[in-house]
């Protein structure tokens, strides 16, 4: 490689999945029903009634996948366990079967010398609980922190590094504001609820597993974004701070200063009276965290306005409580399959920000990366361009973020694998590994050979 930046000795070349993106096997080793298993299953909710009943089989494949990320160097995998593989019905002793499967891609993955990094929530809610009400509810949070008691028992005397949740944002508006995903319900007093019983079962579960592990390390992701008024007008300022006090402060606030932001309060009081917030909530969500993990693909530009129609037929509700006027404003910068603007500057606004804001603390990539179209050629080589560039030109902000004086630790890039990518089903391919989905065929493209020979240099060119 010519000249290039080095990053710091031990710094953790990731790569993420997660369960139902992967795993298929929906229906063995005892596993029990998820929200997602219901949700894909109904007609008209998933492109083309694709669901992850299959995936990528990894739930087989496991021991050819870890030979793989072993082959590209990867120092660390970030994964996510299906509460209904252990659980299967959200309750009770752990099922064996689940257990064993996670303990053996555990021990695997430590053979091949890659730190294991576990993700408890990734979305797959056990359907039961949400028979029960879901998260809206708030027996959901106790319920998850005793699922997590349990899976940090099995595995920790050899997993040491734990996350809650994967974007509460994610589970809470997509899934009962917006219903674009699982378990698909439209209905904003009800997010805002599970907003809160999401953040309230992260800290129960912190503290939980904590009680016994004082050295294990915990965390939580979030998806985080710069938000940024569309027009130099005061209604796209005020927006732009709704925005962000919903995507960014909602979290970041309650889990790291101890309190949810006044002007959200504010904000929100037409939609609900937040009676679901109890005395002491907030002081069991500001567990010390060991470290924060960030998701990051784009930035928002907003702008006052109707909002857009959705993806499927009929005007979804908007995933924004209270906000329902946000227009997402294009920029005209490149695209990526998702049509989610090319933005590497946004992830060290991000970085930088949680350093000034609510830093000092350890940060880690724990999501980026891109979809974009690429096939396997006559040559047996898949020729990812895009991905290559995209993933250079964050690898460098991210460079820079730590010369700037970020504590940022480690990057892992999304995905590993072509996979279910959630209403988009499988028409996204977001991996650096090709997934034929016929044979099951696993083919490095570019930009995995890319990530082999920066991960082996510790560093990406100039
Ligand atoms: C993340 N959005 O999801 C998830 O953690 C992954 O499971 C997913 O595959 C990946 O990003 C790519 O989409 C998101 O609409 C889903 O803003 C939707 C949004 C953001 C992140």
């Amino acid at each position: 490689m010519g000249e290039s930046r080095r990053f710091p000795s031990g710094f953790a070349w990731g790569v993420a999945t997660a369960s139902y993106q992967i795993e298929g096997g929906v229906g063995e080793g005892g596993r029990g029903e998820s929200i997602w298993d219901r949700f894909s299953h109904t007609e008209g909710n998933v492109l083309a009634g694709q669901t992850g009943d299959v995936a990528c089989d990894h739930f087989h494949r496991y021991p050819e996948d870890v030979a793989l990320m072993a082959d590209l160097g990867v120092t660390h995998y970030r994964f996510s366990l299906a509460w209904p593989r252990l659980q299967p019905d959200g309750t009770g002793g752990l099922n064996p079967r689940g257990a064993d499967f996670y303990s053996k891609l555990v021990d695997e993955l430590l053979e091949a010398g890659i730190t294991p990094w576990v993700t408890l929530y990734h979305w797959d809610l056990p359907q039961a609980l949400e028979d029960r009400g879901g998260w809206p509810e708030r027996d959901t949070a106790h319920r998850f922190a005793d699922y997590a008691e349990k899976a940090h028992a099995a595995l920790s005397d050899r997993v040491r590094h734990w996350t809650t949740l994967n974007e509460p944002w994610c589970s809470a508006f997509l899934g009962y504001a917006e219903g674009r995903h699982a378990p698909g319900r439209q209905d904003h007093p009800a997010a805002l609820r599970a907003a809160h019983h999401l953040m309230l079962g992260h800290g129960q579960a912190v503290a939980a597993m904590r009680e016994g592990d004082p050295d294990a390390e915990f965390g939580i992701t979030l998806n985080l974004f710069p938000v940024d008024p569309g027009t130099d007008g005061d209604a796209d300022a005020d927006l732009a701070r709704r925005i962000d006090a919903l995507m960014n402060r909602q979290w970041l606030d309650p889990l790291l200063r101890g309190q949810y932001p006044a002007d959200l309060i504010d904000d929100l009081a037409p939609v609900s009276d937040l009676d679901h917030l109890l005395d002491g909530d907030l002081k069991t969500i500001n567990q010390p965290l060991d470290f924060l993990g960030v998701n990051y693909y784009f930035r928002h530009v907003v702008s006052v306005g109707e909002q857009p129609r959705g993806w499927r037929a009929g005007d979804p509700p908007s995933p924004w409580p209270g906000s329902s006027d946000m227009t997402p404003v294009s920029r005209g910068l490149p695209t990526t399959a998702m049509g989610w603007e090319v933005d590497p500057d946004g992830l060290g606004e991000v970085l930088r920000r949680l350093h000034r804001e609510y830093g000092p603390l350890p940060l880690y990539i724990t999501e980026n990366g891109i979809a974009c179209p690429d096939e396997v050629g006559e040559d047996g080589a898949v020729h990812d361009a895009d991905r290559v560039d995209y993933l250079r030109q964050h690898f460098r902000i991210a460079h820079q973020a730590i010369a700037d004086g970020v504590d940022l630790r480690g990057y892992f890039v999304w995905s590993l694998l072509d996979n279910f990518e959630w209403a988009l089903g499988y028409s996204k391919r977001f991996g650096i590994v090709h997934c034929d989905y016929d044979t099951q065929r696993r083919t490095v493209k570019d930009s995995g050979h890319w990530f082999r020979r920066s991960a082996a240099a510790n560093a990406v060119e100039i």
